[in-house]
């Protein structure tokens, strides 16, 4: 592969005019990380749907092979194909097709699995997807479920509590599914009677080529902001082109979006607007701190 200064990373996801989600959080967030954003649109919404009652909706699925094609014209190499949010069964083979295509070892593959939150799927997302979503995950060297999104590949019913052997049996069978390396992030912390204790939720991965599970706590803030996903997969995808370890990686992710929620909590503004991410970019262009990342 020829020898590039900056990194290059295409993304597959929608482009949603407002509201700080997938392309227009992942586009400044690996800027401001020194690496090169390429679009592949899916659709393009006027704000996304987390929150808003209503939106405008062009699924760009018909144009994305001729589009594909055009990158295949010009033969260019990725360091990282990053895939999100995807409206239909279709666009996952297509998805698929551009992994075969542009993948390889040299090529990160990062695939996001978004289906759902709190449960249940997206409201735009049929109960097909999962399955097809299973397709792609299999191709995948890196995969960021969230803990709804794991509960539904694995075909297990969502629960409010698990414990960490659990949760480390759940990594093992989505790992066997292909990816070498599992991200789950908003897994159930300990609760005590009703009262949420400080580290509620916690981000629990495993690398299969260090046969190490880790584990980064994050304190509970009571606020839901969308597009927090895209931009904790999009730090994790930056650092690790920068060279970082997978821990490194993770704790830099999960230690930038809690930066981000607590800069945005004290401020009157609604939520679905996303966090204040413009406001806390920089921060990402200073090396990464202190790691606060546990081995299980
Ligand atoms: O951040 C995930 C996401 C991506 N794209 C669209 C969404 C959402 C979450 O709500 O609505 C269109």
């Amino acid at each position: 592969m020829e020898q590039r200064v900056i990194k290059r990373v295409a993304a597959i996801h929608d482009l949603s005019g407002f509201g700080r989600a997938s392309l227009t959080a992942i586009i400044p967030t690996l800027s401001s990380m020194g690496v090169q954003v390429c679009p592949l649109p899916t659709a393009i919404l006027s704000n996304h749907t987390g929150g808003f009652d209503h939106y405008s909706f062009v699924d760009l699925t018909d144009t994305m092979e001729e589009y594909i094609d055009h990158w295949k014209r010009l033969n260019l190499t990725f360091d990282c194909i990053y895939s999100g949010f995807l409206g239909s069964v279709r666009q996952i083979e297509i998805v698929a097709g551009f992994l075969d295509h542009f993948g390889g070892e040299d090529t990160l593959a990062v695939v996001d699995p978004v289906m759902g939150d709190n449960g249940r799927l997206y409201s735009s997302m049929k109960p097909e997807i999962t399955e097809e979503m299973k397709k792609l995950v299999g191709k995948a060297d890196i995969i960021t479920p969230n803990f709804t999104e794991a509960a539904f590949l694995l075909g297990e019913p969502y629960r409010e509590e698990i414990t960490d052997e659990e949760v480390k049996a759940w990594l093992l069978r989505l790992s066997e599914m292909g990816p070498r390396t599992v991200i789950i992030t908003s897994v159930p912390g300990r609760r005590v009677t009703g009262r949420v204790q400080s580290e509620d939720t916690n981000v629990i991965a495993y690398d299969r080529p260090g046969n190490a599970f880790w584990k980064v706590g994050c304190r509970y803030i009571p606020a839901f902001y969308p597009g927090t996903g895209d931009t904790f997969t999009s730090v994790i995808i930056g650092s690790l082109l920068q060279g970082d370890s997978l821990p490194v990686a993770i704790d830099r992710g999960v230690q930038f979006i809690s930066q981000c929620i607590k800069a945005s909590y004290g401020f009157d503004y609604p939520r679905r607007e996303g966090v204040l991410l413009e406001k806390e970019l920089d921060i990402l262009k200073m090396p990464a701190i202190m790691g606060s990342f546990e081995m299980l």
